[in-house]
């Protein structure tokens, strides 16, 4: 088995490549951090005895995400699940203030870069008449919050897409489903507040957040579910989190 896994270098979906290569899986890991896919590559080879095929590109890009799926060879091409997580926020700000750059970057990335994906993948999944693609959303993708504007926006046009794609590839046998995590403790906060790792640090305070090995046992549970099953959607949150804005917080 096979699963191309994008924006593997950091945080859910290295914890995805962790348990997919536990479960005997080969891999395509993607980023665009060269040093940490080689990295993750001597590990999960050496630690799992498996294949690990490293592919560095900017999803934004779409010429340079289908000449990466195009150079895929032989048993490459044979892509059994396809983990769409590649994604970001950048900034926290009212609509009248935003940063048109940081809401450019988040639509690039979450929802055209999951299309990009999406189209090439899915042709080779077509022509073998089976696939999985499994799309990471958001509780931002159910539920809209104060400044979260746009990434809440990317987030719900992810939910949908999840919905049509689910029909448009019924035909060819490809299941397609989503997990939309509430808060876990990545690189996510350090990335939305452009570096600030005090006000990263804040959003965790006094609380325990998910872990990336949270969601990426629940992937690999949605992947891993008899032919015949298909898990349409879960929203996963940290116990202490009710919806998107009301956290119980110790201090
Ligand atoms: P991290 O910042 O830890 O990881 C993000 C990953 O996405 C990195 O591997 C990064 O790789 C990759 N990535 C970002 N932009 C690009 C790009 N343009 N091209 C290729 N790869 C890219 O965050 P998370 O693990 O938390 O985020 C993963 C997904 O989970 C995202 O879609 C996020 O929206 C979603 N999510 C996160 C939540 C959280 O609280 N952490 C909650 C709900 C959803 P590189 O920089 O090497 O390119
Ligand atoms: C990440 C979780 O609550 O910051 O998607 O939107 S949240």
């Amino acid at each position: 088995m096979l699963a191309l896994i994008t924006g593997a270098t950091s945080g859910i979906g290295k914890s995805c490549a962790h348990i997919f290569a536990r479960h005997a899986y080969n891999l395509v890991v993607t980023g665009r951090r060269q040093d940490r896919l080689n990295d993750l590559k001597k590990e999960l080879e050496e630690t799992y005895k498996i294949k690990v095929l490293t592919l560095c590109f900017d999803v934004r890009k779409q010429t340079e995400v289908d000449a990466a799926v195009a150079s895929l060879l032989d048993d490459y091409r044979n892509i059994d699940v396809l983990v769409n997580n590649a994604g970001l926020a950048a900034g926290l700000a009212p609509i009248q203030d935003g940063e048109t750059d940081d809401w450019e970057r988040m639509i690039d990335t979450n929802v055209k870069g999951l299309l990009y994906m999406t189209k090439a993948v899915s042709q080779l999944m077509i022509a073998r008449k089976r696939g999985h693609i499994i799309n990471v959303g958001s509780i931002a993708g159910k539920e809209v919050y104060a400044n979260g504007n746009v990434y809440c926006a990317t987030k719900h046009a992810v939910d949908a897409l999840n919905k049509g794609m689910r029909i448009d590839l019924l035909p060819h046998h490809i299941r397609v489903s989503a997990v939309n995590p509430g808060m876990v403790e990545t690189e996510f906060s350090l990335v939305r507040f452009h570096g600030d790792e005090q006000r990263a640090k804040q959003v965790y305070a006094g609380i325990q957040p998910l872990t990336p090995d949270d969601i990426a046992e629940t992937v690999f549970w949605i992947a891993s579910r008899p032919a015949h099953v298909n898990i349409n959607d879960i929203v996963i949150m940290p116990a202490v989190q009710a919806n998107a804005t009301t956290v119980l917080r110790q201090n």
